[in-house]
């Protein structure tokens, strides 16, 4: 095996002999003959014309990409199974392989195209350009994958998911080209994130500033993390009346700031904090728990039997609900103890989507000229267990009084916990939801520059990201594509970025990897 893909990566180089994730060696090597068949059947279709390519095409790429995501799935039967799909609907001609197989035959197919073979022909510059551009497909794909749970898509993003696997199979090598199919990605994140966006405002409302329960109450309960607020919504209507409490862990915390959601009295609250934490929280949970996609740990023998999957996320010898009937929830969370207690550790205020914060735009632009209001900075995206996390919690402490932090994805958790108070009749920390919700963050920042008849860069503004996994990546690139300037990137810089790549990513754009907190807040300052 060899990944590289997310930043906890061994040694911050790769993962060799088995994923700090967790993911087996087998697990690593199917999951690359997957993206080697996606690549093939996106071939197959790439100069067919979109309206003659089968329905089936577009779902069975998004879910191969997003089955390789990091913290998804961990199962080789499942990864074997999707492979041989994915071959069968290549055909033969593309595929050069049988989709029955045996696995050994499999591998043996994928491994010119595997990182080390590109790495040892095409050099690591390259290879690292190739790899940006599928983990930035890789994030696509999970948010394009949520959007069609909602019965969205767009055919700007099924389209381009084709050119691009296509492109990648065809081992395009040329670094300019690579870049600006790099930045294309970036153009067509925007595409998914407004998509996603829509999908969630039209079917659940428009999330509203609602403060939520950190705790939990008496009774019997189950958990659910991840980000599926369909696979929420299933499980609210099948535990109405059944005197069991709805809790939201992790990238579900946003779930309570829609209308649709927070109607059920018996979603009560959230318990826990990110998603590494689960593996020391979960056991103390009493009980059932339901991951509906990323980021699942290795799950421990105290809660394995309570714990269910749903979706692409599967581990061996878990528990997989299909169709959304979730009875075996049910009956484990009724057969578990449930909490006895009251406990409230706090609230939390979530609700702050683009409706939410440009509702305020009057207000918000009126202190900004009243000097009320003196910096934005945007501090979000994935959490994770290393120590220099930290940065983000310092960060956020320390920033002026007068400046207000927007904050989305689980890495909103460094900042939780700590009093922003409030500035100019508003708090200071707005919760902009998931990482599923960046596109909040887009749009609060070009109606801002609008406003004000500046340019994003112009807007006294800082964008401050930590990345863990391939969403992050889509993200990042979707803020380069719209030409944003000076963004910090943490913990740590992507091992598959090589330093001539991060040369020209640091001359066009300014990326800049985090620093010691006053420094950067000086330097953010300075160029408010
Ligand atoms: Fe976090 Fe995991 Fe949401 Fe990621 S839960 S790390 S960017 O999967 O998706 O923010
Ligand atoms: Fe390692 Fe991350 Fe790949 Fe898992 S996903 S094997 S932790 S680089």
């Amino acid at each position: 095996m060899f990944c590289y893909q997310c930043e906890q990566t061994a040694r911050g180089t790769g993962c060799v002999t088995r994923g700090v994730c967790g993911k087996s060696p087998e697990a690593s090597d199917l999951q690359d003959v997957l993206v080697h068949a996606a690549k093939r059947l996106a071939t197959r279709y790439a100069n067919v014309p979109a309206a003659e390519r089968p329905a089936s095409l577009a779902p069975m790429l998004e879910d191969a990409l997003f089955v390789t995501v990091t913290n998804v799935n961990f199962d080789t039967a499942s990864i074997l199974g999707m492979i041989r799909d994915v071959v069968a609907a290549a055909g033969a001609p593309a595929a050069g392989v049988a989709a029955e197989a045996p696995e050994d035959t499999l591998l043996a197919w994928s491994r010119a195209s595997m990182i080390d073979a590109r790495k040892a022909t095409l050099g690591d510059d390259v290879t690292g350009l190739q790899e940006l551009l599928l983990y930035g497909l890789k994030g696509m794909a999970a948010y394009a994958h949520h959007a069609r749970q909602m019965h969205r898509a767009d055919p700007v993003v099924d389209a381009f998911m084709v050119e691009a696997l296509a492109k990648l199979d065809a081992g395009v090598a040329d670094i300019n080209e690579l870049l600006a199919l790099n930045l294309k990605c970036g153009e067509v994140t925007i595409n998914v994130l407004a998509l996603l966006d829509a999908a969630h405002c039209d079917t659940y409302g428009k999330p509203t500033p609602t403060p939520v329960l950190m705790g939990h109450v008496p009774g019997k309960a189950i958990l659910v993390s991840g980000h599926d607020m369909v696979d929420l919504k299933a499980l609210l209507e099948q535990t109405e009346g059944k005197g069991i409490n709805i809790y939201t862990h992790g990238e579900m915390l946003p779930a309570h700031g829609y209308p649709e959601l927070k109607k059920f009295k018996h979603l009560v609250g959230h318990f826990g904090g990110a998603w590494m934490l689960q593996q020391r929280e979960f056991p103390k949970f009493p009980g059932a728990i339901l991951m509906t996609t990323n980021c699942l740990m290795q799950p421990f023998e105290d809660y394995e039997g309570r714990l269910f999957t749903r979706n692409l996320v599967a581990w061996p010898g878990i528990a997989h609900i299909e169709d959304r009937d979730f009875t075996p929830v049910i009956k484990a969370a009724l057969a578990a103890p449930g909490f006895t207690d009251t406990v409230r550790t706090g609230e939390h205020l979530v609700g702050f989507g683009h409706d939410a914060v440009l509702g305020a735009a009057d207000k918000i632009i009126g202190a900004v000229k009243a000097g009320e209001i003196k910096h934005f900075a945007v501090i979000g995206g994935c959490d994770g267990s290393e120590g220099e996390r930290s940065y983000y919690t310092d960060l956020g402490t320390t920033i002026p009084k007068d400046w207000v932090i927007l904050t989305l994805g689980c890495g909103k958790y460094r900042l939780l916990g700590h009093d922003y108070g409030t500035v100019a009749g508003l708090p200071r920390l707005l919760d902009m939801g998931q990482c599923n919700d960046s596109f909040s963050a887009v749009k609060v920042a070009l109606a801002l520059a609008d406003a004000f008849g500046c340019t994003v860069n112009e807007l006294p503004l800082s964008i401050v990201l930590s990345w863990f996994e391939q969403k992050a990546v889509c993200v990042l690139l979707a803020l380069l594509h719209l030409n944003v300037k000076n963004i910090r990137i943490g913990p740590r810089l992507p091992a598959f970025l090589t330093p001539a790549v991060l040369k020209v990513l640091v001359d066009a754009f300014g990326l800049k990897p985090v620093g010691e907190v006053e420094v950067d807040l000086q330097a953010m300052s300075n160029a408010a």
